[in-house]
């Protein structure tokens, strides 16, 4: 546009995976000029990064997915229930290929800094070989889980075989046949990791600090008579993921626990267990995630499965988390993980029992025992939610840098904008919902979309979130948050990494209300023409 020719581009956006993707493709039909910068060489996000074995949606495919392009929904075709990651790729492939994407989207540019320059209300953004590309408006899109963390041992350098974090699986990976492999971490990951290698190692040794609640999957393929029957109920399954709390097809059990008898709630229980996917986990009773006595004996029915899986009942009983509830952290889904564990080439290594003292040059140190190993993968997590931010200086207004805004706590107005930090807009940033993420991503960037479509046709120069929009959307997530058993817990949910020295204390990351609350809220704020913000209008190029 003719007002920001001053200005590289209208809006830049910074990351490529779904939500910079969309971005992309709502910001150019509105006819600004954008442009998405990705550190990655090509599009796909968590997608791209992702490569290890087994890396697969938990979520029904089709649910999991965007629901913006009628045209989309009619040609693409999923063959698994649970998409593993060489579709998903392929799918946010033809998604970039169909929009044309490609020619607005720069990859290899890592953004180092991010300042906005008050003098002519725009944002000067950097990169890691010193480029600089400047913008009227910027969108960050990247990710919650994109900046891996190694373990805090000492020795990690030390080790002589190879070694990788799971989110940067090398393409040229020893083959782990025949090999001496040590995996550390038993959180989604490692899980999905643990399972499909089973068939390839020598050995295996899983180091585990805290044991995970999981379920079974239950993937199975869709044939095209199954897919046709899908992409009939596609407006009912999108309906379904916009009515629940978290944007699932999964819907909660209205009866709650203790109001069932004993063999009415078993029944219904071992129902959910035998349906595929996240059922188990958002098809019971809300009071699960909120009642002490009832997640203990849902905790329960859980720890009866693990039991009858696992053959030796040491290693069972050490593979039962014991200091979380069911569903208090996020639930992975599995596929025949339990039965890893009665191989005889398998360990299990609790490091609460006998702790990594260091890695060395062969292998890992523990207290009472050298492990060796030809291959050492880390699972070990994300500096999740913030991370992302944090890898980036962010300078607002007078200097201010995100980092010190969020400190003591994340303050944002709706998720989408903080304070002091104009003309930003964030796309899975905290306190956006966290729960079916591709229908979060989409309603955020409608949302946004929908602001620079009247910010166009209204000459908006600035948009900033006031102190007071920012104070009260915060406590509203604080009290949204209240009693949930989830938020007692350490996860990288309630924002606490051991490995990262800021991230020893728990915050508030996530929106815990219902979906539809939440979007009702920043409806109101779009109904309302955006007066919850200090908006300036000019009318000329500056
Ligand atoms: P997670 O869920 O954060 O899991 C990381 C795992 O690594 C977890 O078991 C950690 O144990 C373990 N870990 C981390 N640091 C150490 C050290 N220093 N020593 C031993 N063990 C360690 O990350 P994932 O990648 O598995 O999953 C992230 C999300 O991606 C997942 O929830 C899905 O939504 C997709 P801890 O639990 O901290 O004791």
């Amino acid at each position: 546009t003719a007002a920001n020719s001053a200005l590289d581009y209208d809006v830049l956006i910074v990351g490529a995976g779904l939500s910079g993707i969309y971005s992309l493709h709502r910001m150019r039909e509105l006819g600004l000029r954008a442009r998405v910068l990705e550190a990655g060489s090509a599009e796909g996000g968590t997608w791209f990064w992702n490569r290890y074995p087994g890396a697969r949606f938990d979520s029904e495919s089709y649910s999991y997915i965007f629901s913006f392009s009628q045209e989309v929904l009619d040609e693409w075709d999923w063959t698994e229930h649970f998409s593993p990651q060489p579709e998903t790729l392929k799918y946010i492939q033809y998604l970039t290929k169909k929009f044309d994407l490609h020619n607005d989207m720069q990859f290899d540019t890592r953004i180092k800094s991010a300042h906005f320059q008050a003098d002519s209300n725009s944002w000067l953004l950097t990169d890691d070989t010193g480029a600089t590309y400047t913008s009227r408006y910027i969108i960050t899109a990247m990710g919650i889980l994109n900046q891996p963390t190694m373990p805090n041992i000492p020795g990690v350098d030390s080790f002589k075989g190879q070694s990788w974090h799971t989110a940067r699986w090398p393409s040229d990976a020893s083959e782990l046949k025949g090999k001496r492999v040590g995996i550390i971490g038993t959180g989604a990951t490692a899980i999905q990791t643990i399972q499909a290698i089973a068939n390839d190692f020598g050995s295996l040794t899983v180091f585990q600090r805290t044991p995970n609640w999981t379920a079974p999957l239950r993937n199975t393929k869709i044939d095209a008579e199954e897919m046709k029957e899908i992409r009939r109920r596609y407006p009912e399954i999108f309906r379904q993921c916009l009515e629940s709390y978290s944007c699932f097809i999964h819907v909660g059990d209205t009866k709650t626990t203790f109001s069932m008898s004993e063999e009415e709630r078993n029944a219904h229980w071992e129902a959910l267990y035998a349906l595929p996917g996240f059922a188990k986990v958002l098809g019971i009773s809300a009071d699960i995630y909120t009642d002490k006595d009832a997640n203990a004996l849902y905790s329960e029915f859980h720890a009866k499965k693990i039991r009858a899986r696992v053959k030796d009942p040491v290693v069972a009983e050490k593979l039962i988390p014991k200091n979380h509830g069911f569903g208090t952290r996020r639930v992975p889904l599995e596929s025949g993980y339990y039965e890893v564990f009665n191989q005889p080439n398998v360990k299990l290594v609790d490091i609460n029992e006998n702790p990594i003292e260091k890695v060395c040059d062969s292998g890992i140190q523990t207290r009472d025992e050298l492990f060796e190993f030809d291959v050492l993968i880390y699972a070990t997590g994300f500096d999740a939610v913030t991370g992302s931010f944090d890898a980036v200086d962010f300078q607002g207004l007078n200097g201010t840098k995100l980092r010190d805004v969020w400190k003591d706590g994340i303050r944002t107005f709706l998720g989408l904008t903080v304070k002091d930090f104009p003309n930003m807009f964030m796309i899975m940033g905290p306190h956006q919902m966290f729960g079916n993420i591709p229908r979060s991503i989409e309603y955020a960037v409608d949302w946004v979309a929908a602001f620079m479509n009247y910010a166009r046709d209204n000459n908006v120069q600035f948009v900033e979130a006031t102190e007071q929009g920012m104070e009260l959307w915060t406590e509203h997530v604080h009290e949204c948050g209240k009693g949930l058993l989830a938020n007692e817990v350490d996860s990288w949910m309630t924002g606490v990494n051991k490995n990262v020295a800021t991230k020893q204390k728990r915050s508030m990351t996530r929106y815990n209300g219902p979906a539809p609350g939440y979007r009702k809220r920043c409806d109101a704020v779009k109904e309302r023409e955006y007066q919850d913000f200090i908006i300036r209008k000019g009318a000329t190029n500056i």
